[in-house]
């Protein structure tokens, strides 16, 4: 029998009701039916199962151990110390005793049962969170820089994440009454989507809001990008415009490319909402319905070309964009330890490998984190690469989180012994992921013990390379900006990627394909050699690897890195 289209499936589920309700009490199956698997996603979660119990409970004629993964909406990616407490015990409750934190700076569990799914949530809205379009196809998670040194800045930016989350948010009641046992009322089913319509987006949308000089948010990398401008006197004077960014690929399909958003010009903060809405519009009316694998926006913006999209979006706004602003940006990474923000309080950026917090032998990291927690009168920021800041420390506090983070293994000699350890992210990929071909968070640690003699080696143990590692093509960990990445092939094999640059402003190149460690250590051996000899004062690794001649831009049709004029 084949199943119904995603398109058919959004439009017949009454607003993302489904049957979800019913298929939830169904206590014959750990498993929703094919429809409600698609419909859940609007509700932030996704059916999983365990991927390495897989052929033993086939060979049991067993269903798979199914299960689902919750992720949380956190616009900003900022958390109140009860909020995380929350958290803390819904995880070692209901889930598998750990939190993730995503490249979207936000949360997921992993693990939880369908008849515990409805108790779960209601633990989460319990402690002042929700789950609600943190997958689908809607706009997702908005980010906001995390840069902990300019404080009354970040409470802007954060506020802006906030707002324009709202603004996205389905009409829909569906999530209420499903999970929360909201009343049904009279236009329940039938609500009126004033953005979204009857079929929500083509595919989803991602929106981020970056503060130079960081890009902490790989501003580039979001259908919509926002670079906050900021004037002579230090105020917000508005955002300069990226439109098309998106890592999604296909191995072998050159139909299926990265790309890195467009600068389109720039807006004061008034028009923001207006220039938002257009570009979400203008996606919903032309994005492609038929081809999922072809429906981000940046296909729409090739397809029908970039002045033309920029034109509607222009016409549906309202106003003409002004010229786009010089900006700056130094980094896309995070800076670890402690700093003092701009209002005199202090913020501790902790190194989380892969930002799974999970309590293993020596490192019990979710305790540690419990327990500053339980005395942290600040708030916790977590930053799109997987990282955690314990926000807001008097300096009177400092040694007593000083102290926690020594006695719980948080430290990032513990986490982290080498720059480029500190700043790798990986995805989820195995065993939850149903869509990975390889290892990659499980697989990190061991690739940086075999890569830290080389490291040794050459004297690079502090050089801040910046090295990313995904299951598969589809690209969560944003590879395709890093300087070193691991794309996963099958089980054990990877494509090598190298040259992107340390801003996310540059895609890196396919520089080996299909390869296990030992050759990709053996490609790697005699680049990292030549970097330590001829790299010039402060050259990062990719831009030496271009300046060298070793790889070029990648082949991509359009948008392989961003129009450096604009880069003052
Ligand atoms: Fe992702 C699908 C995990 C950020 C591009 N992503 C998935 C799924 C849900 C797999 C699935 O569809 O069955 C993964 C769940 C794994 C698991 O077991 O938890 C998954 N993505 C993640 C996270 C958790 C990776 C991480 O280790 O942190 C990130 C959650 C972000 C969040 O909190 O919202 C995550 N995913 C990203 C990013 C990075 C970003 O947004 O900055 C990207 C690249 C940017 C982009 O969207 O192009 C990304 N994920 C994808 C894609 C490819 C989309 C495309 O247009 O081609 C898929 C596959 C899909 O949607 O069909 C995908
Ligand atoms: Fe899964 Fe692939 Fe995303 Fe990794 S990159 S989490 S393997 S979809």
């Amino acid at each position: 029998m084949s199943h119904p289209s995603v398109e058919d499936i959004k439009i017949n589920s009454h607003r993302l009701r489904g049957t979800l309700a019913e298929g939830l009490l169904d206590a014959t199956t750990g498993s929703l039916n094919f429809e409600d698997q698609r419909t859940i996603k609007f509700h932030g979660s996704y059916q999983q199962d365990d991927r390495d119990l897989r052929d033993e409970r086939r060979r049991q004629k067993l269903e798979p151990a199914h299960q689902f993964m919750i992720r949380i909406r956190a616009p900003g990616g900022v958390f109140t110390p009860r909020q995380w407490l929350g958290l803390d015990e819904i995880a070692t409750t209901y889930a598998s005793h750990s939190l993730r934190v995503t490249t979207r700076q936000t949360f997921q569990i992993h693990g939880v049962i369908k008849r515990e799914l409805k108790a779960t949530m209601q633990a989460i809205n319990a402690a002042a969170m929700d789950t609600i379009s943190a997958c689908g196809d809607v706009n997702r998670n908005v980010l906001g820089a995390s840069n902990p040194l300019q404080s009354a800045l970040h409470a802007q930016v954060h506020d802006w994440a906030q707002r324009l989350s709202l603004h996205f948010k389905p009409a829909t009641r569906a999530y209420y009454e499903i999970w929360l046992d909201e009343e049904k009322v009279a236009e329940s089913g039938v609500e009126h989507e004033p953005i979204y319509g009857d079929a929500y987006l083509p595919r989803k949308f991602k929106i981020a809001v970056a503060v130079p000089p960081y890009n902490d948010v790989d501003v580039f990398a979001n259908d919509l990008g926002l670079v906050a401008i900021v004037d002579d006197a230090g105020q917000l004077a508005g955002f300069n415009v990226a439109i098309g960014g998106s890592m999604g690929a296909s191995h072998g399909i050159a139909a299926h490319y990265p790309r890195i958003g467009n600068v389109i010009g720039f807006v004061t903060p008034e028009q923001v909402f207006a220039i938002a809405e257009a570009a979400v519009t203008v996606q919903r009316d032309l994005g492609d319905r038929e081809d999922r694998k072809h429906a981000r926006f940046k296909y729409t913006i090739d397809d029908h070309g970039s002045d033309r999209i920029v034109a509607m979006m222009e016409a549906r706004a309202g106003f003409t964009l002004q010229p786009a602003r010089p900006f700056h940006f130094e980094h896309n990474g995070d800076r670890f330890g402690w700093v003092e923000g701009d209002n005199g309080l202090w913020h501790l950026t902790l190194s989380l490998p892969s930002g799974r917090i999970a309590d293993t032998p020596g490192r019990p990291l979710l305790t540690g984190l419990r327990e500053i927690a339980k005395v942290h009168e600040g708030e916790f920021r977590m930053t799109c690469n997987q990282n955690v800041i314990i926000a807001g420390v008097p300096a009177a506090q400092r040694a007593r989180i000083d102290a926690l983070v020594a006695q719980h293994g948080l430290d990032r000699e513990n986490n982290a012994p080498t720059a480029i350890a500190r700043s790798a992210v990986s995805c989820v990929a195995l065993p939850t992921c149903a869509l990975a071909m390889a290892e990659a968070e499980r697989y990190l640690p061991g690739f940086l013990a075999a890569l830290e003699p080389l490291l040794d080696k050459h004297g690079l143990r502090e050089a801040p390379i910046l090295l990313r590692i995904s299951g598969c093509p589809n690209g969560c960990s944003r590879p395709y900006l890093a300087e070193i990445a691991l794309v996963g092939k099958a089980v054990g094999r990877y494509n090598l990627f190298l040259g992107g640059d340390h801003r996310g402003m540059r895609m890196n190149t396919l520089y080996r394909e299909n390869i296990t460690e030992p050759q990709i250590l053996e490609a790697l051996e005699p680049l990292l050699g030549r970097y330590a000899a001829e790299r010039e004062t402060d050259e990062r690794f990719g831009d030496f690897l271009h300046r060298a001649g070793i790889v070029e831009l990648p082949p991509y049709p359009t948008n392989r890195q961003v129009a450096l004029e604009l880069h003052a």
